[in-house]
């Protein structure tokens, strides 16, 4: 493992020089986002090492990504002011942009489906090539998502999926059971492995909490482990950071014995952790979290709201988004389970069928701890 951190963090650095010494505007996005795999070697993380792998080394024969010159690649985020979704378009312009390829990237107004619905008619009348989307809910976009596959275009999602007969294939962070059993040994760590705890998740429709939350639910009922936990409710912020401080405070109120809060959303996790800093309040927290908008919450002591969190890169999600698109469009991947193509210096993907439908998985999810905050707050 030390031998294969080493290579990437190498070819990090002779990437990201190659990059500078182009003058591109696309380094310092760069260089963070290959850095970033480096978390991935944590062994207290339960799933990194048995993770699928974040590159398929194997798939020699992938296609190489083509020029993308003259098409137009969209991408529709779940909404504005989110700095995750800020993080994963910039990886997805630059990778498109490296490649040649014009981006339109939509920030919907709020979270929600219909907010992507108009938006997404205006990328049909614009005649984009694709449009990758970040799913505000499972099943509202299928009549628009249709319209646009009619009309010939590419549509692949991520982050957040959709119905899966509505896109080619999904580019998905980790492994749905690998974040739900990551998050729920957290609990389980955190509680010391009994009492009450809660969930502070983004909106009641998103498809990827949902997912993450289903998967710690089932584990909870299936695993003898988790039977003196007890779940005592699932509040939603909405991914805005003023109803999700109300939720939090909220929760404080309702359960006095509350022990955990599992916030898997960044814009959540960042507002619960303020809430139970300021109030000095024993209740911790864990989730999904980006390290520059956690650093200060982050610690063993009392005096820190968050022992440890999880993510994955959102930059290079971007980036693995925007290769899809590429390959998409360029007809040298359909989506289908077993295509393989080139994604940049990520490496090599090989889209696989998981749970009935087709997905890209990026990598495991990576544990930020004190002892690592501190160089991870400035990288994304
Ligand atoms: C929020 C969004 C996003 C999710 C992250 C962890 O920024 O809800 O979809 O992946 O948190």
């Amino acid at each position: 493992m030390k031998k294969k951190l080493l290579s990437i963090l190498l070819a990090t650095t002779v990437a990201a020089s190659l990059l500078a010494g182009c003058g591109s505007s696309a380094a310092d996005t760069a260089a963070p986002a290959a850095d970033a795999a480096a978390p991935a070697t944590d062994d207290a993380a339960p799933a990194a090492d048995d993770a699928a792998p974040a590159a398929d080394d194997s798939a020699a024969d992938a296609a190489p990504a083509a020029d993308a010159g003259g098409k137009t690649y969209a991408l529709v985020t779940k909404s504005a002011g989110n700095p995750f979704m800020e993080r994963m378009a910039s990886g997805f312009q630059e990778a498109v942009e490296a490649q040649g390829g014009t981006v339109v990237i939509q920030n919907p107004e709020s979270a929600t489906p219909d907010a992507q619905i108009s938006v997404i008619q205006s990328l049909i009348s614009q005649g984009v090539d694709s449009i990758a989307v970040d799913g505000n809910d499972a099943n509202a976009l299928t009549a628009v998502l249709t319209e646009a596959s009619g009309s010939g275009i590419k549509i692949l999602t991520l982050d957040s999926d959709v119905a899966p007969d509505t896109r080619t294939v999904y580019c998905n962070q980790a492994g749905v059971s690998q974040i739900g059993e990551t998050l729920m040994e957290a609990v389980y760590d955190l509680t010391g492995g009994e009492g009450d705890w809660a969930i502070l998740s983004a909106t009641s429709q998103a498809t990827n909490q949902n997912a993450w939350i289903d998967s710690m639910k089932k584990l909870m009922e299936s695993d003898p482990k988790y039977a003196k936990l007890n779940l005592v409710e699932v509040a939603y912020g909405d991914d805005e950071p003023q109803k999700s401080t109300d939720q939090t405070q909220a929760l404080l109120q309702n359960y006095p014995d509350l022990k955990v809060i599992c916030a898997p959303t960044t814009v959540g996790i960042a507002a619960a952790a303020k809430v139970l800093q300021d109030q000095k309040s024993s209740v911790k927290l864990t989730g999904l979290g980006l390290p520059s908008e956690m650093a200060e919450y982050i610690g063993d002591d009392d005096a820190h709201s968050c022992p440890y969190m999880y993510l994955w890169n959102p930059i290079d999600l971007g980036r693995l988004a925007g290769y899809t698109s590429i390959a998409l469009v360029d007809g040298s991947i359909t989506g289908a389970a077993g295509d393989s193509f080139k994604a940049g210096d990520l490496g090599d993907y090989t889209i696989e069928e998981i749970d009935g439908s087709t997905q890209i998985i990026l990598g495991p999810p990576f544990k930020f701890d004190p002892s690592n905050i501190d160089e991870w707050k400035t990288v994304y």
